[in-house]
This record gives structure tokens, sequence and C-alpha cells, in this order.
């Protein structure tokens, strides 16, 4: 079971990887949208113990921490957000488009689209007679297309082995998830599938870590889908760039000071005496280190050709 220091540290390594991302926004590097997750680390940090290589990920427009759970090597990835020849996608995808075949991950920034794609992985597991598992990804705004019902029901019927996680972050760009969830609340939902469902806390990285392995664990066993709900801060505005004057600088404040996972998990470590303050000090600064190290390689990088800018276009048909 991997340590709450490494989870820690997983965290941080997050956190100063979205850090560099956001850099290409500031330098004019990045020109479109560019959606951070921020404060959301306690739930990608959280899943690595109940992933295997095999299973499957499909993430929503804000995919990076996911990717770096599934094992997506970060110089491709970093590169790919940059849009540079030797990203996942040749520089072609950007952050919103992110596919990695060999660590069985991609994304889709079309909301609620994620939970379809996953849906299929999890038939495919089926026809295939494998145990994997495939984990959809959506928003709490995610959970309001019929996409989500289609998707629990299909998944239901079929008994798949089907994990939707919602990140719960309390706003679907500018709405918040209060107006706009009916009563029995995202996880609630689950019982009308007859699926497993739990909401737990997400900026708790060891308590989402084994809500998730429980979730995992119950669609690998062939019981059916399980929808778990991870509520969460998102402490960056929707995308780099959004004012985001629906949220207070109190609420800010108050996001910073009681609701960041790297500070909970912080407080746990220096309690129970597993790492002193000088230490856990140091991680952060390696991580700080190892990306700025990342971002002036991905720097050096070519950019795509444009002679190439028509190939990769259609897919080639078999013969
Ligand atoms: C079908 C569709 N409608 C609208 C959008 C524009 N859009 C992008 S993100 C977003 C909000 C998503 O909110 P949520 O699912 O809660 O995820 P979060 O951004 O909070 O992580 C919207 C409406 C889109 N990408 N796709």
């Amino acid at each position: 079971m991997t340590s709450l220091l490494d989870r820690y540290r997983l965290m941080a390594r997050m956190r100063a990887f979205e850090d560099a991302c956001a850099e290409g926004i500031r330098s004019g590097e990045l020109r479109g949208e560019l959606h951070l997750a921020q404060g959301q680390e306690g739930i990608a940090a959280g899943m690595v113990d109940a992933l295997r290589p095999d299973d499957w990920m499909v993430s929503n427009h804000r995919p990076h921490l996911h990717a770096i759970a599934k094992g997506v090597p970060l110089f491709p990835l970093m590169a790919e957000i940059y849009e540079k020849a030797v990203g996942l996608a040749g520089g072609k995808g950007g952050h919103l488009h992110l596919f990695d075949p060999d660590h069985r991950f991609s994304t889709t920034g079309i909301v609620g689209s994620s939970l379809p794609v996953a849906l299929g992985h999890a038939y495919a597991a089926r026809l295939q007679e494998t145990d994997d598992v495939a984990i959809g990804i959506t928003g709490d705004g995610g959970t309001n297309t019929g996409q989500f019902h289609e998707t629990l029901n299909m998944a239901a019927i079929w008994s798949l082995p089907l994990v939707v996680l919602v990140e719960n972050n309390e706003y679907a760009i500018s709405v918040p998830a209060s107006e706009v969830i009916a009563p029995p609340g995202i996880a609630g939902r689950a019982a009308a599938y007859g699926a497993w469902g739990r909401r737990v806390n997400g900026i708790d990285v060891e308590a989402f870590a084994a809500a998730f392995d429980e979730a995992v664990a119950h669609a690998r066993s062939g019981a059916g889908p399980a929808l778990l709900e991870a509520t969460c801060h998102r402490f960056r505005g929707h995308y780099e760039g959004d004012p985001d004057v629906y949220r207070s600088p109190a609420a800010h404040a108050e996001m910073a000071a009681t609701g960041d996972p790297i500070l909970i998990a912080r407080a746990r470590l220096l309690e129970r005496a597993e790492a002193d303050e000088s230490s856990l000090d140091r991680i952060l600064r390696e991580a700080t280190i190892e990306m700025a190290d990342l971002l002036e390689s991905v720097r050096a990088a070519p950019a795509p050709d444009p002679a190439n800018a028509l190939t990769d276009v259609f897919a080639r048909a078999e013969p």
C-alpha cells in the first residue's frame, strides 16, 4: 500500500507539474484554455493502489493529474500540453486531447462524454474476458448530462466493470452544484441503477484511497458499476484566465486554509510523527525543481512541422 508520505510526494509533484503548465499561459506559449485541477490532488493521488496498467481511464477537460496517476510519462504529457512534436499526440491535441494507448489513458473535452467512452472499454473487457476495469471521470456538471444516466443504466444492465468517478468541486464553471443537483445528491443516484454508490471527502487522500479501492474492487468482481462522488475544491478559476467572480476572496482564503489536500496530509504526517517539517519542505522543493527541469526540456523540444498539418487527420482504412 502506498504510504501517506509517498502520496504527499505525489501530490506535491502533481501541484508543481500544473504550476509548470500555468507558466505557459503567463508567457503566451499556450494560447487555448488550460483547466488546472489544483486543489483536487487528493483524488488523483488516492487512485494509484487500485489501478492496474491494464485498466482503462477516460478523463475529462481537467485531465493532467489523472494522467499522472495512470502512469503516463511526464515528458510526453507536458510536451503535448505545450503542443510539441514529441508530445503524446505529436502536439496536435493539446491539453484537452491527451491520448496514450500504451497506458490506456484518454480524455475528451465534451462534458459528460468521458463516461460512454469508458463504458465501451468496460464492454470490451467483458467481451475479451479479462478482469480489467474502466474508470470514467467527470465533474459534477457532467452528471447532469444524459450520457451519465445512459452509461450507468447500460453498465448496470450488463454488470459491466465500470467505475464512474465524479469530482464534485462544487462548480460547473460558475454554476453551483447545490443549485442544479436534485436532493439525493450525485452518489444517491446510484440506487436508481442498483449500483454501488458512495460519497467521500476527496481532500482527504487516505479516505479517498480507501473508497476508491472499494469501488474498483466492486467493479472488478463482476458485480456491476460503482459510482464514487469525491468532494473537493477547485482552487483556480474554471480555466486560467477565468476572473472567478462567483467566489469571494474570503471563500478562496477559506479553501486554501482548510481545504488543501497537501496541507491536510502534511498535518497528519506531522501528527503521527511520520515526517518532520524539514523533510516535508524538502519534498516540496524537490518537486518544484523536478518540474522546472521538465519544463526546460519541454521548451527546448521542437514544435510540430507545419508540413505535417494534414497527416493524422483521417484514420487509414485497413486493407
Ligand atoms: C457538451 C458540452 N457542453 C458545454 C461545454 C463547455 N464546458 C466545458 S467545461 C464545462 C463545465 C464542466 O463542469 P464540471 O463537469 O463540473 O467539471 P469541472 O470543470 O468543475 O471540473 C462546460 C459547461 C463542453 N465542453 N461540452
